[in-house]
């Protein structure tokens, strides 16, 4: 809890762990508010409200932010791919470390792997600025980007590997000290998360390495867009749980604690991770229903396995619902819904996570939905899809990010946090757009709008979009505002001079179990069989489809610029 002060830390991150954490919240922050300035604008000119222009006027000599699908990729590769990885790789080093109370092995390679992420980052940037990468953050060829982009887009991926090793000798030497205690909870969480990116982002290595490369460098003269698809979807699909399960860790093991309970079952939230590793990648079809390179008996068998994915978001749903109400009724919450109201609301860093949960909800019905194959024929490529990822990675990953800052920001900084009240207030404003905004991008999405347009610029839209489309401006402007509101709380919180008075401290939260994780099952805190089951899965979903798309691989499309 946010006011859970204590003296006596159970283990203290150092100095320079801290900062180095601080470092990677830094530039997700930076990454999140540069990238968040074009939602209102575009949320804006679906409305017929074109401040591009105006944005020109300010900013296009120097940047030529001029056209709708620049600031639509610079939108999704800031806030859906920077924002996330460098939040989630500095939450996992903080968890890691706290989690198993001693620093990293190796610092000095997770160092490495971090500065390589910036210097992708800033490699992508000068293409992506110059408007010469305005591919969309799924860069589906035959659209090409100049060579920049795709090598700092390595740059970042390969330097979240060598953090993901970092990580696994870290936890492997705490093993070799600790043969017989099971992995706390929370560290065997994030670091599956690591080893299932890890596994997941071949598909990309593959696809950028192996076609985009050296067709953007004109090695070769085409491309094959079906097999690029094929590798990016494989990658594509396990990228939002790579969001996810941070936090999801966070509402297992974290959440319970500043609500003033405990983790419902240890048992039940292992299970859920090790089933996210084992589903989570063999997929990725479920984008490409619409792809005629990809025989229906496939897409059928992903459609499948979609839906067994969703199953440990259900466990998820019930466990951390469980605890929840196990908390909320120790704070003399009463009734059957009732006792929903003795939570901690007060509390920013809760209530964000809260209303991240809520959200998911309806985003999870909704991927239910895009997963049904027939039910994706009316969706696929309408409204409805943004509609349904800005509750899930906007909402549920995004919020729970906002709820997580309002504790580790001033606990890796040592100073109090600006306006709690505000910080409250932010995740309401935040929540109360996103319904709007996600509500109707749904609704004008089934009505026939398509993603990805300007459709204030459309000569086509027919009246009865208007209303929707008006509630899409209005919705995200306001999420703007709540967004901005967060910014402002941890940038001052950071940058104030004000300390936390002398002896106080701000410890990480971590619940702990209503069942003794010494009594979870081995084969619940053992990676050989999981690892194994894992490659086996991907082998038979994705290997016969593999090998017949490779086989036939035709290298005919032209790279299309704008
Ligand atoms: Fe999705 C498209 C299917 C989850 C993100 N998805 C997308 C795209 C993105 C995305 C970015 O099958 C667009 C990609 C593009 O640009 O083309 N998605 C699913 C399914 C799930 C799912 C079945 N998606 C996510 C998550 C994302 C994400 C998570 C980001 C983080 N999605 C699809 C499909 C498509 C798709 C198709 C392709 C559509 C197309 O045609 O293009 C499931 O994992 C969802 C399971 C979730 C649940 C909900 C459980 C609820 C919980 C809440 C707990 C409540 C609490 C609150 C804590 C079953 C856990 C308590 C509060 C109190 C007050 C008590
Ligand atoms: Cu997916």
């Amino acid at each position: 809890m946010l006011t859970d002060t204590t003296t006596t830390p159970v283990y203290e991150l150092t100095k320079s762990d801290k900062k180095f954490v601080g470092w990677h919240i830094l530039f997700a922050v930076a990454a999140l508010t540069v990238g968040a300035l074009f939602g209102p604008l575009q949320a804006l000119q679906a409305a017929g409200i074109d401040l591009y222009p105006k944005i020109d006027f300010l900013f296009i000599e120097i940047n030529g932010v001029n056209s709708y699908y620049q600031g639509l990729t610079l939108h999704g590769v800031l806030n859906a791919l920077i924002w996330t990885t460098f939040f989630i790789t500095g939450f996992t080093t903080l968890v890691v470390i706290r989690g198993l109370k001693r620093g990293l092995a190796i610092p000095i390679l997770n160092r490495i792997g971090f500065w390589m992420m910036v210097a992708g980052l800033v490699t992508a940037a000068i293409p992506l600025l110059g408007n010469k990468a305005s591919v969309l953050y799924t860069f589906y060829p035959p659209m090409q980007a100049d060579t920049l982009f795709y090598i700092g887009l390595v740059l970042v991926v390969v330097g979240s590997w060598i953090e993901g090793y970092g990580f696994y000798i870290t936890l492997w030497r705490w093993r070799k000290d600790n043969p017989d205690t099971r992995t706390p909870f929370i560290v065997l969480a994030v670091v599956i998360n690591m080893v299932m990116w890890q596994i997941a982002t071949l598909g990309v290595a593959a696809e950028i390495l192996g076609l985009i490369l050296p067709w953007a460098l004109g090695w070769v003269d085409g491309i094959d867009p079906q097999l690029s698809r094929t590798f990016f979807w494989f990658t594509g699909h396990p990228l939002v749980y790579f969001w996810l399960l941070p936090a999801y860790a966070s509402w297992y093991a974290m959440l319970p604690k500043q609500a003033g309970g405990k983790l419902f079952s240890d048992t039940l939230a292992r299970l859920a991770f090790w089933l996210f590793l084992l589903l989570s990648i063999p997929l990725g079809f479920h984008h490409q229903f619409v792809d005629p390179g990809v025989p229906a008996g496939w897409k059928f068998i992903h459609s499948l396995l979609t839906f067994g994915v969703g199953f440990p978001s259900l466990l998820t749903l019930f466990t951390v619902v469980a605890s929840l109400e196990y908390a909320a009724r120790k704070r003399g919450g009463k009734g059957l819904f009732g006792w929903i109201r003795a939570l901690p609301w007060g509390d920013g860093s809760v209530t964000a996570q809260l209303l991240a949960g809520i959200l998911f909800i309806f985003g999870g019905i909704g991927g239910v939905a895009n997963a049904s194959y027939n039910v994706n024929l009316v969706l696929h490529n309408t409204a409805w899809v943004p509609g349904h990822f800005h509750l899930t990675v906007a909402s549920a990953v995004t919020l729970s990010f906002f709820g997580i800052s309002y504790w580790m920001v001033p606990h890796i900084t040592g100073k109090p946090l600006w306006k709690p009240k505000w910080a409250v207030a932010s995740s309401w404003i935040y929540f109360s757009g996103m319904l709007i905004f996600s509500n109707a991008m749904h609704t004008v999405g089934l009505l026939g709008a398509p993603r990805r347009t300007p459709l204030g610029l459309a000569p086509y839209v027919p009246a009865e979009w208007n209303g929707h489309l008006f509630r899409v401006a209005v919705g995200g402007s306001i999420m703007w505002i709540g967004l901005m509101l967060f910014v402002t709380i941890v940038a001052v919180t950071a940058f104030q001079r004000k300390r936390l008075p002398e002896g106080e401290y701000i410890d990480v939260p971590v619940a702990e179990s209503l069942d003794d994780p010494q009594q979870a099952p081995v084969w619940l805190d053992r990676w050989k069989p999981w690892l194994i089951a894992t490659v086996v899965l991907i082998i038979l979903a994705y290997g016969p489809q593999l090998i017949d798309q490779i086989l036939g691989i035709e290298l005919t499309s032209p790279g299309f610029t704008n």
